[in-house]
């Protein structure tokens, strides 16, 4: 299948993230990508699409906030990259604020997603990577794949967190329906719930959003991903959670699996979107599910025979030496 790429999406590099109370290394490094690019022969470049799909979900307030904050951050004397430490914790109202850690706290939820000059360049082009994926799936190809990074599945409309600025599965299902097709589902196998994704077309009857996902009660994003959650307005039913307690292996993952895309089957869509994480590998140094490398090929195949066109999206994974050959795995059982 075609596999899309761009070393721009490397330029995102920030030094560190506050996790459990303390700096440590960031996570969601350039090297992860670099990894990835060795094991899969045939990257190709992603084509310009554009702004218009990435502008079809995001707010306008958000977009010049990714790439004015970071000068802003710079002017008021701050070192290193843009990062919040307050929140509107009791909601939001349309105030209009301009100090820049007051900006920073409107437009995120974590202080884990720091915000650098060459973050919004990055997150372009990981979503022009989604695009030219899509773009192959609509012209005839059964599934292509997308080397997205930074990732999105966090991100909201007007929001970044969790490691994620622009919403590349959004974006997708977006841009699928606005060239017209009818019925778009996601299906996220990351590790984490996205956040973004279920925001982003919670009230929405015409896109189904399923997530695997470990279960909030005990891991991040812990305020999403609950089992309750069913979407609202014509997006009632059309929003399924499925959470998983740490340990689980293939067995409990795979069934989970099957109940989503009976879910999707029900709904009938034109096309898949998969948010992909590896970080549900057993070796994934912040996360806690049990999959092991010979189990991305069964769940892929799992997905494949369905046989709806599908965009497959790299979302998360933290082991950074065994994820090339997790992805690879994973896209040649698929
Ligand atoms: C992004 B993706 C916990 C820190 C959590 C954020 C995790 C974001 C994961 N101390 N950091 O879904 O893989
Ligand atoms: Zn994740």
């Amino acid at each position: 299948m075609r596999q899309f790429f761009s070393p721009r999406q490397l330029a995102h590099a920030p030094a560190q993230e506050l996790h459990n109370g303390g700096f440590t290394a960031y996570a969601e490094s350039p090297a992860r990508a670099e990894q990835m690019v060795a094991a899969l022969a045939g990257l190709e470049m992603p084509s310009d699409h554009g702004e218009a799909a990435i502008r079809a979900v995001h707010t306008p307030d958000y977009l010049d906030f990714l790439q004015t904050a970071p000068a802003k951050w710079a002017e008021a004397g701050r070192p290193g990259d843009v990062i919040g430490y307050v929140w509107p914790v009791v909601g939001r109202r349309p105030l209009t604020l301009n100090r820049i850690d007051a900006l920073v706290g409107q437009h995120s939820f974590d202080a884990s997603t720091p915000l650098a000059a060459e973050t919004y360049e990055a997150a372009y082009w990981s979503t022009q990577s989604a695009l030219s994926a899509l773009a192959a799936v609509q012209g005839g190809d059964p599934a292509a794949f997308a080397l997205c990074r930074p990732p999105g599945h966090h991100a909201g409309a007007d929001y970044l967190g969790g490691y994620c600025y622009l919403n590349t599965a959004a974006i997708t299902a977006q841009a699928a329906l606005d060239a017209g097709a009818g019925r778009v589902a996601i299906l996220d196998i990351d590790y984490h719930h996205g956040n973004g994704t279920q925001d982003i077309f919670y009230d929405r009857g015409d896109i189904f959003y399923a997530s695997l996902h470990a279960d909030p009660a005990t891991d991040y994003p812990f305020y999403w991903g609950h089992a309750d959650e069913r979407g609202a307005g014509e997006g009632l039913g059309a929003n399924l959670n499925l959470p998983l307690p740490q340990g689980t292996t293939l067995e409990g993952f795979r069934a989970a699996q099957t109940v989503a895309l009976d879910a999707i089957a029900h709904f009938a869509p034109d096309l898949l979107v998969v948010s992909f994480g590896a970080d549900t590998w057993e070796g994934d140094p912040i996360s806690h599910l049990k999959l092991t490398t010979a189990d991305y090929p069964v769940l892929a195949a799992d997905i494949a025979a369905r046989g709806w066109p599908t965009v497959i999206l790299m979302e998360g994974g933290y082991a950074v030496g065994a994820l090339g050959g997790n992805v690879a795995g994973f896209l040649g059982g698929f």
